[in-house]
């Protein structure tokens, strides 16, 4: 069922994306210049501490399209590790309901819609379940799993909720090589377009929200700090990227784990 659910979500999504609102979208989008990651993130659906007080913070509204004109206010946070982007977006929601999410949008094919043809899409859905997604050509829905389609799941994350607020926390990797799924093929240095659309049955599950684009620009590696450069200095930095390298390793590990999971119940 709940897989049936999910299908009818992304189906929907998919309708929206191609809705002529989003041709109303503004152009001139503004940028957000994601920086270089310094503190280790915890994907448990939870903000803790300072992890993510490194990163590009960007208040936001979602617009849904229910018959209340319905918004909510949320938060985004982004960084990289010169592998990965990292992402957080805090959603306001006063009550927690289970299918709710979080999708990401990225402009794979050029063409200044994040959601158009060619295009990926990333997610979560709440309380526990990631997505990859690609938009194809291939009718009924024109859109599909990248794992069904030849392609590999490349997204970890969690989602949590508590104070009247959902907080989503994920990773992909900057270019997963999958272009079966339409991945992006970001690297450090580099500019994508994004779109942010969140939905939740307490609204209606056919009414969901946006929210203008955006264009990523994930700063170089390595990244200037202070007129040094992270990589040359030797002193306190150096435990911190230590352990940023071997949050690396776990996540890719994690990764692997994953996918040899998914192998061995095929
Ligand atoms: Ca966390
Ligand atoms: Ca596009
Ligand atoms: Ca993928
Ligand atoms: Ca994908």
């Amino acid at each position: 069922m709940r897989r049936l659910k999910f299908t009818l979500i992304v189906a929907l999504l998919i309708l929206i994306a191609a809705s002529p609102k989003l041709a109303f979208a503004p152009t001139g989008d503004p940028d957000i210049v994601v920086p270089r990651l310094l503190i280790p993130v915890t994907l448990d659906g939870a903000i803790t501490g300072g992890e993510w007080s490194d990163a590009a913070v960007q208040p936001v509204t979602f617009y849904f399209d229910d018959p209340g004109n319905s918004t909510r206010s949320g938060t985004i946070y982004l960084k990289h590790d010169c592998v990965n982007l990292w992402l957080c977006i805090e959603i306001e929601d006063p009550t927690e309901n289970t299918d709710e999410w979080i999708a990401v949008f990225y402009d794979v094919s050029g063409d200044n819609y994040p959601s158009s043809l060619g295009d990926d899409q990333k997610g979560v859905l709440h309380p526990d379940e990631t997505f990859d997604c690609a938009i194809i050509p291939v009718p009924p829905d024109y859109y599909d799993n990248d794992t069904d389609i030849g392609g590999t799941k490349d997204i970890q994350g969690a989602s949590g909720w508590a104070y009247e607020t959902l907080t989503y926390e994920f990773v992909h990797p900057l270019n997963s090589g999958d272009h079966a799924g339409n991945d992006p093929t970001l690297e450090p240095g580099g500019t994508i377009l994004a779109q942010f659309m969140a939905g939740d049955p307490e609204i209606g599950e056919k009414y969901y929200s946006w929210n203008i684009y955006y264009d990523l620009n994930i700063t170089q590696c390595p990244t200037p700090v202070g007129g040094t450069i992270i990589q040359n200095k030797i002193g306190p930095l150096t435990p911190i990227l230590a352990t940023l390298t071997t949050t690396v390793a776990i996540v890719s590990s994690a990764i692997i784990i994953h996918k040899r999971r998914k192998t061995s119940k095929s």
